[in-house]
């Protein structure tokens, strides 16, 4: 647990109030609590108010009341902060002009002294914030890995006065830290995404920009125009320590991959520094995540052997191309974070020979966008809501398919197939469930579909 007596001493005996009880709210909460300090909280949803009372929080709408005397308003990252759709509360306390702050911004107030590293960018921040993690802990420096990722800073245990705390930072989250830079921020990519949050796309980059404006280290990806224009912006200001990242094509500095070899120019001419063929880390998004990993910890200080060795023992994040179990050589892969086709586009870019389980409640476009890798599918297992209108699109583009209805009889069908298919030209094929789709018509989240697949992959038989 973080201690925040600092950051509550600076409010010289104002009280704070919380708004959104969520993972992030909660956990501010407590750290209040802990320091004996006064706080009121807020949640449009009575159920997490009645949590709040439950800690002796007494529990306040700040739209409603004046807020006048208040030191500061902390923010879950989920409450809306822009133009009309911003929440009450919010326009409340900007009309008095009290600071509106979240998690993380206190973490940096606490002054801590440890080292941050903050990772950003639309897709990969987990990926990259655990395996950077990953490989600084085998490295032996004592990393902490919080933040976006689902584990609130405040709830994080304080790293030893040499560690280093690794942060997953969402634009949501940067948007609540105007003192916060980590002292390496990498920024993976950046494509339209929340846009109904930010208003419009340059809020969007906006938020990203900002973690990079004070950083002591900047790591950028090279590859999408966005990300290309904050690195432009980073070096105009003549923060020389900012390191490019590629894996779309070679660069003269910094670190790209190419044809699954990375190659290293933080400090020389860029060299090969080792093969990416890890199994947890396929496919070029993955080369993305794993360049800016290794550029991180080259600039914490780690040697570059080392960092190649640790990412051959990284195991991957759950729900994530998870490999559950081979069965006769037969792999039988956890994809059930993947709620859209864009997310499912990696997996399938990452195997042949597919057995693929698909659908859930579809998003709009359903599976638009994956024209280019049905010649890698042998066979579709459609479940949930979906099934009706992905048929027709795998219709549509040649790929034979069963309607499966529900996961459990998918993987009995899939299964049968891929163990009965095996010693077919093209080798053993893979039990892939990528399903593009939301969770919710038979699930409660992405999490227990992927848990139910795992639990029945787990009971399949040895002999098909
Ligand atoms: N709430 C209101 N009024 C509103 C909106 C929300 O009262 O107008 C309340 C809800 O009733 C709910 C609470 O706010 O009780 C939810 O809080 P929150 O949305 O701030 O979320 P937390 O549970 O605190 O989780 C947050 C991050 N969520 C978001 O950014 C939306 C989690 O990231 C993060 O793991 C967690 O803090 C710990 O740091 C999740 C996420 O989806 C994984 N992030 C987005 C993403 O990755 O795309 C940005």
């Amino acid at each position: 647990m973080i201690g925040i007596e600092t950051f509550i001493k600076s409010l010289e005996g104002r009280p704070v109030i919380v708004l959104g009880l969520g993972l992030s709210g909660l956990s501010v909460l407590r750290a209040i609590l802990r320091t004996g300090a006064q706080a009121v909280a807020w949640d449009d949803n009575p159920e997490k108010r009645a949590e709040a009372e439950r800690l002796g929080v007494p529990v306040r709408n700040p739209a409603l009341i004046d807020l006048s005397g208040y030191g500061a308003l902390i923010a879950g990252p989920g409450i809306p902060l822009h133009g009309f759709s911003a929440h009450p509360g919010i326009s409340g306390a900007r009309r008095v002009g009290i600071q509106v702050l979240g998690d993380l911004e206190i973490l940096h107030r606490t002054e801590h002294g440890r080292k941050t590293i903050g990772i950003t960018g639309t897709n990969g921040k987990s990926t990259t914030t655990a395996l950077t993690g990953h490989i600084l802990n085998a490295c032996g420096l004592r990393a902490c890995v919080g933040g976006n990722i689902g584990k609130p800073v405040l709830d994080l245990t304080m790293p030893p006065k040499d560690g280093i705390f690794v942060l997953e930072i969402s634009s949501f989250q940067a948007d609540l830290c105007p003192a916060f830079h980590p002292d390496i921020a990498a920024l993976l990519n950046i494509t339209p995404d929340h846009i109904d949050r930010h208003g419009n796309m340059e809020n969007y980059v906006a938020a990203k920009a900002r973690l990079f404006e004070g950083a002591g280290v900047a790591v950028i990806g090279m590859d999408d125009e966005f990300s290309a224009r904050i690195f432009r912006d980073v070096r105009t200001r003549g923060q020389r320590r900012a390191f490019p990242v590629s894996v779309r094509e070679p660069l003269t500095e910094g670190v790209y991959v190419e044809d699954g070899i990375l190659y290293d120019g933080i400090d020389a001419k860029p060299h090969a520094v080792g093969s990416l063929g890890v199994t947890s880390l396929q496919g070029l998004h993955n080369h993305q995540n794993a360049a800016t990993a290794y550029a991180i910890c080259r600039l914490a200080g780690v040697e570059p052997i080392s960092i190649m060795e640790a990412m051959k023992t990284y195991p991957g994040l759950v729900h994530r191309q998870q490999i559950v179990r081979v069965i006769n050589g037969v792999p039988y892969i956890n994809d059930s974070k993947a709620t859209n086709a864009d997310a499912t586009g990696k997996a399938l870019s990452c195997f042949r020979n597919i057995y693929w389980i698909v659908g859930g409640r579809p998003k709009e476009g359903g599976l638009n966008g994956l024209e280019s890798f049905m010649d890698r599918i042998r066979h579709a297992f459609l479940i949930g809501e979906a099934a009706e209108s992905f048929a027709d699109w795998l219709d549509n583009h040649g790929v034979a398919h069963n309607f499966s209805s529900t996961l459990d009889r998918a993987i009995e069908e899939a299964h049968q197939a891929a163990q009965d298919a095996r010693g077919q030209p093209g080798g053993a094929g893979v039990v892939l469930l990528s399903p593009a789709c939301a969770s919710y018509d038979q699930f409660k989240s992405f999490e227990h579909r992927g848990e139910a697949f795992i639990t029945k992959v787990q009971n399949l038989g040895m002999n098909g």
